[in-house]
């Protein structure tokens, strides 16, 4: 049977669950209940990061012992993720027994293997990171040398350590990189790695004497030290573990006792999830660990994913920012699911992203409520309408349409568990909705309210069967990521909550559009439409501001150049269904050449290359702006599916994007920030 161990980063418990962790979570949840769903044997493992410098501190700023400290901070995470509807199998804290067990047996491994020694170590540490830091890898900031994550200027420490013979580690872990290309992914992150440890890796400080909330070193004893190397008094300091040899071996710990069933089962790991600011820890550091302790190259992690990092409406996560989309007030207000869909949906997971409170809102209109909830309310109405007193609905009367929908929703099917495979939840998540686009658009078409008028019977049942049939495969399809939706969906079409089982696959669905009428319900509602009074109330309920916040390096009032009179206010446009926005073929093309149209001091002749088998011809009113050939060789952003239009006796097929200042002569192309292959989609 096919088993699935995922992990998320085990949280600093300095913090609180926020929009960050939370969206890690949810993804790793995302991808277990993909698992259960197919009938594997699942274990999704998160957990609390608890022992290191920074929680120390954290302790005594508030006044508290750090074991009473961590007790009630790692909790917070255990309560918080069911809330989000995320179910991990196991949830392991670094301050448990268990954990210090295993951890101190990998340290041993390590050490008896030759891989660890003892040393001092001179050097820069950012205690906000728990790393050593080198002069090159600071950046400048308000004149000072500073950590490129917290801004802050990192320790200079010199202290008696053992230190991890990382640097003979480099050629292995090179070959392991080749031997398992997937090991890490997306592909730029394992390019990122590669590069990172051709250049050179120094031997890893491991542990420290200059706090002691941590793992205690075993065996430390003095006497037997060799090579610290400073006055007799360094002797009687007690080394406490580096941080980060203690958290990453939570991967190993939570697999239990020699004699656990866990043990053999779950290892190695399938998908470590981490986001990008931890990505040398895991690709580096940890497999190199691994290595030392004895572990072959089959026996590591075989993937460690790598997503990137969510701004909050376009800015940096800040303290005051969470606050404003601390997930579960989210939760409340908007429901669990429309969250987890939302960030799932919204972020091409591997990408950064950003959270926006009118983008979830938007996307929960045109995608919820429009085209999901509209699906599904629509028929079960019509069923009522129109056959309710039908036993059974049969589809006997099947033609073309019918034929498209079973297409698609094979489709759609193919595409969600591909997905979910590649850990590529958007991409699963966009294949479903194709069948719930087809859905729709299948009952536009097939239009069983005119066949009931016409008396056609048979052809009513087959519509509504039919659609009923897609219902219940998206039904089982959204579970992974909406799952108490899935139970709603199916409550309102008679059928039971899907319940995994071991071993059987819920996703081998058969099309078996025949169904009986009993138990189906039109019941309320699941997405209703918020309108702007609702989002107003929501907006209001979460502290959200509708105007933009103001920028923490934007010039403040007094400094602001008066706005020029006259300057009219900005008309929001008329709303806009993502799906009408979604027909609009935004694509990445390559100015091939360019020409002046004669007579036309505006108007240019560009050949662009869409990607397509010729180059397309675009007539763009530009040329005020532009010389033809500064174009050449550009990147631009073209409507592809504009109507061709005549523009002086020349075909145009295309529009190139622009952005107008003064005048026509003050124009501003876009253009990808780094080049995009021609025919690249903008979305
Ligand atoms: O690094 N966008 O813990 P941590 C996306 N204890 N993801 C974010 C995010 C953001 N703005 N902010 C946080 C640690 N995350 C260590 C891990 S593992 C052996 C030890 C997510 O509490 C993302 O997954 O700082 C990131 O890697 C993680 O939270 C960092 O959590």
């Amino acid at each position: 049977m096919d088993r699935f161990y995922v992990t998320t980063p085990i949280y600093y418990v300095n913090d609180v669950p926020h929009l960050g962790t939370a969206y890690t979570t949810i993804v790793a949840d995302a991808l277990a209940r993909f698992h259960r769903l197919r009938g594997s044997q699942v274990r999704f493992l998160t957990g609390t990061d608890e022992h290191g410098e920074k929680i120390e501190q954290r302790a005594k700023e508030l006044g508290v012992a750090p074991r009473a400290f961590v007790d009630g901070a790692s909790q917070k995470f255990r309560e918080a993720w069911p809330h989000l509807s995320c179910t991990p199998d196991d949830f392991i804290r670094t301050t448990e027994d268990r954990h210090v067990r295993v951890v101190q047996d990998l340290w041993r491994k390590c050490r008896d293997a030759g891989a660890i020694y003892a040393g001092t170590y001179r050097g820069l540490y950012c205690v906000g990171c728990e790393a050593y830091y080198t002069e090159k890898d600071l950046v400048e900031h308000e004149g000072a040398q500073v950590c490129p994550i917290h801004r802050t200027k990192p320790q200079v420490l010199e202290e008696p350590t053992y230190f991890f013979k990382l640097s003979a580690f480099q050629d292995r872990l090179l070959a392991f990189y080749e031997k398992y290309p997937s090991f890490v992914a997306p592909e730029t992150r394992r390019n990122e790695v590669i590069s990172f440890v051709k250049g050179g890796l120094q031997d890893l400080s491991v542990s420290r004497t200059s706090f002691s909330w941590g793992i205690p070193v075993p065996d430390d004893d003095p006497e037997r030290r060799t090579g610290l190397g400073r006055s007799g008094s360094d002797k009687a300091e007690k080394h406490v573990m580096y941080v980060w040899f203690d958290a990453l071996t939570n991967y190993l710990s939570a697999r239990g006792e020699e004699t656990s069933v866990l043990r053999t089962t779950f290892w190695p790991p399938d998908v470590h999830l981490v986001g990008k600011d931890i990505l040398r820890f895991h690709t580096i550091y940890w497999p190199a660990f691994l290595m030392a302790a004895g572990f072959p190259d089959e026996q590591l992690p075989k993937k460690v994913f790598v997503h990137g990092w969510l701004t909050i409406n376009g800015q940096k996560m800040s303290k005051s920012l969470r606050n404003v989309v601390e997930p579960l007030a989210l939760a409340r207000e908007l429901g669990t699911d429309v969250v987890r869909f939302y960030l799932l949906r919204e972020i091409n997971f591997g990408q950064d992203g950003d959270f926006s409170h009118a983008q979830l809102i938007a996307r929960y209109n045109a995608e919820l409520a429009d085209s999901l909830g509209n699906l599904l309310n629509r028929n079960l109405g019509l069923v009522t309408k129109l056959r309710a007193d039908q036993p059974t609905l049969a589809a006997t009367a099947k033609g073309p349409l019918e034929e498209k929908l079973e297409e698609a929703a094979r489709t759609a099917l193919a595409g969600a568990i591909a997905g979910f495979v590649e850990v590529a939840p958007h991409k699963a998540i966009e294949a479903i909705w194709g069948l719930i686009r087809a859905g729709n658009k299948y009952v536009d078409e097939a239009a069983p309210w005119a066949e009931a008028k016409k008396g056609e019977n048979a052809r009513v049942d087959t519509i509504l069967a039919t659609t009923l049939e897609a219902l219940r495969w998206i039904s089982v399809l959204v579970w992974p990521v909406m799952p108490s939706v899935s139970d709603r969906m199916r409550a309102q079409l008679g059928l039971p909550a899907l319940a995994t089982a071991q071993g059987t696959d819920a996703l081998a669905l058969t099309w078996t559009p025949d169904r009986p009428t009993a138990g189906l319900t039109v019941g309320q509602p699941i997405f209703p439409k918020i309108d702007a009074d609702g989002q107003a109330r929501i907006f209001a309920a979460l502290g959200v501001t509708t105007a933009p916040e103001v920028p923490a390096e934007a010039p403040k009032a007094a400094d602001k150049k008066p706005e020029k009179k006259g300057r009219a206010p900005i008309e929001p446009a008329k709303e806009l269904a993502y799906e009408e926005f979604a027909r609009v073929d935004l694509r990445i093309g390559t100015v091939l050449s360019c020409e002046r149209v004669p007579k036309s001091d505006k108007l240019l002749k560009v050949q662009v290359d869409l990607g397509e088998e010729a180059p397309r011809q675009v007539v763009a009113g530009i040329g005020k702006t532009f010389a033809p050939e500064a174009l050449v060789g550009k990147q631009v952003v073209v409507v592809a599916n504009l109507a061709p239009a005549k523009l002086m006796g020349l075909e145009s097929r295309g529009m190139i994007l622009a952005v107008r200042g003064e005048s026509d002569a003050d124009l501003a192309l876009l253009s990808p920030t780094v080049a995009r292959a021609a025919g690249s989609r903008v979305s």
